[in-house]
C-alpha cells in the first residue's frame, strides 16, 4: 500500500473546501463521534459569505441527530439547505419548523442504502471523526459508525478530524460491513449479538483524503433528569411485564436480545429491568449504548451490547476508556444499516421498548410531531425495530405538560407506527397488551389499563358513541381533543 503523508490543516482551512450546494456527510450518531470542529468552522465560513451578500447553504447527512457544534452551529448559522435523517437540536428543529431548512424523516437502517441507490443525489464531501489514521490510509473510528463507512466510500473527498480525546486502542471496538446492492445482495451473516462479520478500520485511499485536523473536543453528550415518579413507574411495568413473558414461556429461557430507546424513560427502563430478580443477564441489540447500560455491564446484568453508537456521558467515557480490555469484550459498534437492519431484527427476536409523543386508543403511535405539525425529533430507529420485533413495546407518560394532554387520544395526529406493528402499550398507570385484539378490544384494553383517570370517561365515551363498523372511529370529533388544546390549551376544556 501507498504510505503518503497525509496532509495537516486547520479546521478553517478545511470548511475552505466546502462549496455552496455540496451535500456533505459527517460522521456522528447521536452527539457520539460527530464531527466537530469543521462543522463550526463551516457555520463561521457561512456567516462569513452571508455577510459578503452571498449564498451558502449545504445538505446535511449524518447517520443520526449530532452535537450542537454540528447542527446547533450550522443552524443557527442559516447554513442547512436540507438535513436527514434525524435530528435532536432545538435551533436546528426551529429552523426546521419555520421552514428554513428542508427535513426528510427516515427509518436510520435505511439511509446507507438510499445513498447507494442514488436517492439522495451525490455527496460531495465526508467529514468523519477519527482516534487513529495511518499513512496507509487504515482509520479507527471513535465512539460511533453511524453511516461513516458508507459516507466515506461514497464521497468525492473526505476531510478527517483525528480527536485525542479517543485512545487508538479503540481499534477493534468497531465491525464494518456494507451489504452488496440488489441483485447482488446476500443474508447479513450475523446469527448472534455477538457475531463480528467485518473489518476493524475503514481503509480510505490516501489520494482521497484532502486533510487531517487535530480536534480535543469531547462528545457532546447531555446527562440524564432524576427519574420522577412516572418514569419510575413504567421502567417497573416494563420490567414486570418482561419477567411475566418469560415466566410463562413466551421470552424463551435465557431472555432476548433488547433494544431501547434513548431518554430518561430508557434509561429508567433498562435500570428496572437490571434491578428485576426474574429477569436473567441479557444482551442488548440496539442503536445506542447509554450510561445505564454500562452500569449493567459492570452488575454483568447486560452480558454484550451490539449498537451504532456508544452515546454516554463524559464521566461514564472515563470509566470505560480506564477499563477499555473489560469494555472491548462486551460490546460492538456497528454501521446502523447493520445494528438495525430488519432482517436481523427478526431473526435475533430483538425485544423493542421505544417511546411516543401520542397514541391512540387503538395502538398507532406518533413519535415526531406535536399537534400534528411541529417535529420534535423523528422517527430515528424506531420504526426498523418496531415493525420486526419479537414484542415491540411503546411507553410513555399517560399526560404531558401538567395533565393539560392526554397522551392517549382517540387519532393520533401523525403516525409514525400502525396498529400492525404496535403490540404492546405501558405507561405509569399500567400495561395494555394488544396483541389478538381488535379494534374495540384494543380501545378497551388501552384505556381502562393506560389512560389518565382524568381523560378514561372522555375517552370512553368517544369509541361508544361510534355505532358499528369494525374500528369505531367518528371523522368529525377524532381530533376533538387536538382542538380543545388548541382552543384553549387544555384538552380538558
Ligand atoms: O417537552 O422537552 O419541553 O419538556 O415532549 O418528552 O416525556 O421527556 O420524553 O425525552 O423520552 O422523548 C418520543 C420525543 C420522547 C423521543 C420522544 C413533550 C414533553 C417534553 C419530550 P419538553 P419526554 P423523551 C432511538 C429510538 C423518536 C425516535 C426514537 C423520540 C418532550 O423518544 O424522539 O424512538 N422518539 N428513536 O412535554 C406535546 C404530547 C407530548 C409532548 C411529550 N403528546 N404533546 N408535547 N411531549 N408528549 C433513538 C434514535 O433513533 C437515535
Amino acid at each position: 500500500m501507498n504510505a503518503t503523508v497525509l496532509q495537516e490543516m486547520t479546521a478553517a482551512e478545511a470548511a475552505e473546501f466546502v462549496q455552496h450546494g455540496y451535500t456533505v456527510g459527517f460522521s456522528g450518531f447521536t452527539p457520539a463521534g460527530a464531527a466537530k470542529a469543521i462543522p463550526m468552522a463551516i457555520a463561521k465560513r457561512a456567516q462569513a459569505e452571508h455577510a459578503a451578500g452571498r449564498e451558502f447553504k449545504i445538505g446535511v447527512v449524518t447517520g443520526a441527530s449530532t452535537g450542537d457544534s454540528l447542527d446547533g452551529e450550522l443552524a443557527r448559522a442559516d447554513a442547512i439547505a436540507w438535513r436527514t435523517p434525524y435530528q435532536s437540536n432545538k435551533y436546528l428543529r426551529q429552523s426546521i419548523n419555520a421552514g428554513k431548512a428542508h427535513f426528510f424523516d427516515m427509518h436510520l437502517s435505511m439511509l446507507p442504502q438510499n445513498l447507494r441507490y442514488g436517492f439522495l443525489g451525490k455527496v460531495n464531501l465526508a467529514i468523519i471523526e477519527a482516534c487513529e489514521v495511518t499513512p496507509e490510509g487504515e482509520v479507527v473510528l471513535t465512539t460511533s459508525v453511524g453511516a461513516t463507512n458508507t459516507l466515506v466510500r461514497i464521497a468525492d473527498k473526505v476531510l478527517i478530524e483525528v480527536n485525542a480525546q479517543h485512545p487508538a486502542a479503540l481499534r477493534g471496538l468497531h465491525d464494518l460491513y456494507e451489504p452488496k446492492d440488489p441483485p447482488h445482495r446476500r443474508e447479513i451473516p450475523i446469527y448472534s449479538c455477538r457475531d463480528r462479520i467485518g473489518e476493524e478500520v475503514l481503509r480510505i485511499p490516501p489520494e482521497k483524503i484532502l486533510g487531517i485536523v487535530h480536534n480535543d473536543m469531547p462528545d457532546e453528550v447531555g446527562g440524564f433528569k432524576e427519574p420522577d415518579e412516572a418514569t419510575l413507574k413504567i421502567g417497573d411495568h416494563v420490567a414486570e411485564f418482561l419477567a411475566h413473558e418469560l415466566k410463562h414461556g413466551i421470552i424463551p429461557n435465557g431472555f432476548l436480545p433488547i433494544q431501547s430507546g434513548v431518554g430518561n424513560i430508557a434509561n429508567a427502563v433498562l435500570g428496572a429491568m437490571g434491578g428485576n430478580k426474574d429477569i436473567p443477564p441479557f444482551e442488548m441489540f440496539s442503536e445506542v449504548i447509554q450510561d445505564s447500560v454500562i452500569d449493567l455491564m459492570k452488575n454483568g446484568d447486560v452480558s454484550f451490547g451490539s449498537a451504532t453508537s456508544l452515546t454516554v456521558t463524559p464521566d461514564v467515557l472515563a470509566d470505560i476508556y480506564g477499563n477499555l480490555d473489560f469494555f472491548k469484550e462486551r460490546m460492538v459498534l456497528r454501521p446502523q444499516e447493520i445494528s438495525n437492519h430488519p432482517e436481523l431484527v427478526r431473526r435475533l427476536g430483538i425485544i423493542s421498548i421505544n417511546s411516543a409523543i401520542e397514541l391512540d386508543i387503538f395502538g398507532n403511535v406518533n413519535s415526531t410531531h406535536v399537534m400534528g405539525k411541529d417535529l420534535m425529533n423523528g422517527i430515528g430507529g424506531s420504526g426498523d425495530f418496531t415493525r420486526n420485533a419479537f414484542i415491540s413495546i411503546f411507553t410513555c407518560p399517560s399526560m404531558a405538560k401538567g395533565g393539560k394532554i392526554s397522551t392517549i387520544v382517540p387519532l393520533v395526529s401523525h403516525m409514525d407506527h400502525s396498529e400492525h406493528s404496535v403490540q404492546v402499550v405501558i405507561t405509569e398507570q399500567g400495561v395494555a397488551d394488544l396483541r389478538g385484539k381488535d379494534p374495540i378490544e384494543r380501545a378497551q384494553a388501552i384505556v381502562e389499563n393506560c389512560a389518565h383517570p382524568e381523560y378514561k370517561e372522555a375517552l370512553t365515551s368517544y369509541f361508544r358513541s361510534v355505532k358499528g363498523g369494525h374500528t369505531p372511529q367518528s371523522l368529525g370529533s377524532a381530533f376533538a381533543f387536538h382542538q380543545r388544546f388548541l382552543e384553549t390549551g387544555d384538552m380538558r376544556g
